[in-house]
């Protein structure tokens, strides 16, 4: 279905060669930790060249490909060469922002004639709509990380370190069948909650912090991601203030939400309300981000971004205030867009303590 899908998308090229892991799994199903490659041609059969390491397991597993099996890259090399000159190859669609030089010389080689044409859009683009099959799993990745969350806050205590919090939200995910985390998890605490990207140090937890935590659980190969931010203790007046413009920022914005709408015009929403709050300068990330085999994908809900969003879209709602000295404030979850606005796929409570 996919595949099918892809074909009749290539119009400009005569085939299109994959590297990436997520984009091999995304027509595969095989998720591969060595090297993998597909040729996909614009009709017939497509390819798989699979290292010996994993040919058993791509055999069971991939459907509808012709498998080749390489035992080392230079098997691949030689592969390639045959398949290049029996489907006379003119035009090769790549990944331009992941293909390695090495690998992109290997095949320019033996392809004198070929000329080498951008193809990530359309991958990108498709994958950013999300099947029924991949929205379960989404939502599966969802409730674990919500479960994660939960976990984090409950121990958040004077006296415990950022990395125990890490711990505990990690393992906690772990046993209910995620795989690991879809990024470095972030506890982010006092003075180093205004770090947008801090991920975890040893600093002990204190009365009257700001605490972010940032993490995601990997799930079946999918991802997902959520932040919250809590105080230890009461927090004051200060900190209610910020933390009640982000969210407010956060919910207004999500409710434009539908088919339709430019994922600018939702970035916009936000950063007016933030802007309006007085921490016009401390936004300094895009509203949020596609999100499934990759933690970061298309599409961006950014200033950028003129596109409309689709039904079947999952992204982020994350927008953020980070103030030096004083801390910071981010609060995520991850939408889904359906046919008449949105669903919010992550449920964790919203609430500064
Ligand atoms: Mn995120």
């Amino acid at each position: 279905m996919r595949l099918t899908k892809l074909q009749n998308m290539l119009k400009e090229v005569d085939a299109l060669f994959l590297s990436k892991p997520e984009n091999i799994f995304y027509f595969s199903s095989f998720f591969s930790t060595s090297f993998m490659y597909l040729l996909i041609p614009r009709e017939g059969t497509p390819f798989a060249v699979v290292s010996q390491l994993e040919f058993e397991e791509a055999n069971n597993t991939v459907k509808g490909f012709s498998i080749i099996q390489a035992k080392k890259l230079e098997d691949f090399e030689k592969a390639f060469s045959k398949l290049q000159k029996d489907l006379k190859i003119k035009k090769l669609g790549f990944e331009e922002d992941f293909l390695t030089v090495n690998i992109k010389e290997k095949l320019e080689k033996n392809s004198k004639d070929t000329d080498f044409v951008h193809a990530s859009p359309i991958i990108k683009k498709l994958r950013s709509i999300k099947s029924s099959s991949e929205i379960e799993t989404i939502r599966k990745a969802a409730k674990i990380a919500d479960e994660g969350v939960k976990k984090a806050i409950e121990i958040i205590n004077p006296g415990v370190r950022e990395y125990e919090v890490a711990a505990e939200a990690e393992y906690r995910m772990k046993k209910l069948g995620s795989s690991g985390a879809s990024f470095e998890t972030i506890v982010a605490s006092g003075h180093r909650s205004a770090f947008p990207h801090a991920s975890c140090s040893d600093r002990k937890l204190e009365n009257g912090d700001l605490v972010i935590i940032d993490l995601g659980a990997r799930y079946k190969n999918y991802c997902s991601d959520i932040s919250r931010t809590h105080t230890v203790g009461s927090p004051n007046s200060k900190q209610e203030k910020l933390y009640q413009t982000v969210l407010d920022a956060q919910q207004k914005a999500i409710e434009i939400i539908r088919p339709g709408v430019k994922a600018k015009k939702i970035d916009e929403i936000a950063r007016r309300l933030i802007k309006r709050g007085g921490y016009g300068d401390y936004f300094v990330h895009s509203f949020g981000h596609g999100i499934g085999i990759e933690v970061h994908e298309h599409p961006p809900i950014s200033p950028n971004n003129k596109d409309a969003i689709e039904e079947g879209m999952v992204f982020t709602a994350e927008p953020g205030v980070y103030i030096p000295g004083f801390g910071g404030c981010r609060i995520e979850d991850m939408i889904l867009v359906r046919e008449n606005g949105y669903e919010v796929l992550t449920n964790s409570p919203r609430s500064l303590h």
